[in-house]
């Protein structure tokens, strides 16, 4: 049977957090890459008509549906996962949920009996707590607090410096001068700890490494400049999930 999920997905682009929180969650999914300037899939499909968006990331469920929006995804990662089969789980989306508003992911027991397949690893529902604990929780919502803050006020002013129709000065005087406030703020707030929110690794952290990983060496946007997120950074590039996620991309994770 072909995996449920599969990832549409650019080099080193901002879907590269959704690969990683599928490694964190060991779940099967199939991958399958972009070119964002042609729209064209890498099985040479009109990326449009699977995407009115055009962006990634984008999953495609059970070969039939297709969600946007990272940090919605990577909450529905972890939500299906809750459940005591999580292939069953996204074979019945996105009925399940249609058809379910009041769907309680906590409402299988079952999950929570299983063992890590390795003694030592954290089991699945200790994974899942550590990604995204369930609602009603202060963590839950200071996690998709941080995912708003990273796609709102990060990610947005690195699309600008990406754009080639934007003049440089431009990049320089606006964007630029907002990424680094945003860094330095995170530079000082954040990162005292092994990571973003705490001592484990959560959703966000996918993808801060992600944006982390777009700035340009040489420039004013040096990782340097904000030492307690270059020590944040180099703690992430140990993680197994992001290695992983890396190298199937091709990405020189140890760039910094
Ligand atoms: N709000 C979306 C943004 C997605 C996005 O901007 N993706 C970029 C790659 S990092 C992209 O696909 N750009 C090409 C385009 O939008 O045409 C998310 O958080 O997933």
């Amino acid at each position: 049977m072909s995996a449920p999920l599969k990832l549409f997905y650019a080099k080193g682009a901002c879907s590269l957090a959704t690969r990683i929180i599928i490694h964190e969650l060991n779940l099967p999914c199939a991958f399958e890459s972009v070119n964002l300037q042609t729209k064209v899939t890498e099985r040479g499909e009109n990326f449009w008509a699977l995407n009115p968006k055009g962006s990634v990331p984008a999953l495609q469920i059970n070969n039939q549906t297709m969600l946007t929006e990272t940090p919605v995804i990577l909450e529905f990662l972890v939500e299906s996962c809750w459940g005591p089969n999580p292939t069953a789980s996204f074979a019945q989306a996105p009925q399940t949920f249609a058809q379910q508003p009041g769907f309680q992911p906590q409402q299988a027991p079952a999950f929570h009996q299983q063992q890590p397949q390795h003694p030592g690893q954290p089991n699945q529902i200790q994974v899942c707590e550590s990604l995204l604990p369930q609602a009603p929780s202060w963590k839950h919502y200071q996690i998709k607090e941080m995912l708003n803050f990273i796609s709102c006020e990060l990610h947005k002013n690195f699309s600008a410096l990406f754009n080639p129709e934007i003049p440089n000065a431009i990049k320089e005087n606006v964007f630029e001068k907002k990424i680094i406030a945003k860094l330095d703020q995170l530079d000082q707030t954040c990162c005292h700890n092994r990571y973003l929110l705490g001592n484990e690794f959560s959703l966000p952290d996918a993808s801060m490494f992600v944006i982390l990983s777009w700035l340009p060496k040489g420039s004013n946007l040096t990782l340097s400049r904000w030492p307690n997120l270059e020590k944040y950074y180099q703690a992430l590039k140990q993680r197994p999930s992001i290695q992983r996620a890396c190298e199937e991309e091709g990405l020189p994770y140890c760039n910094w």
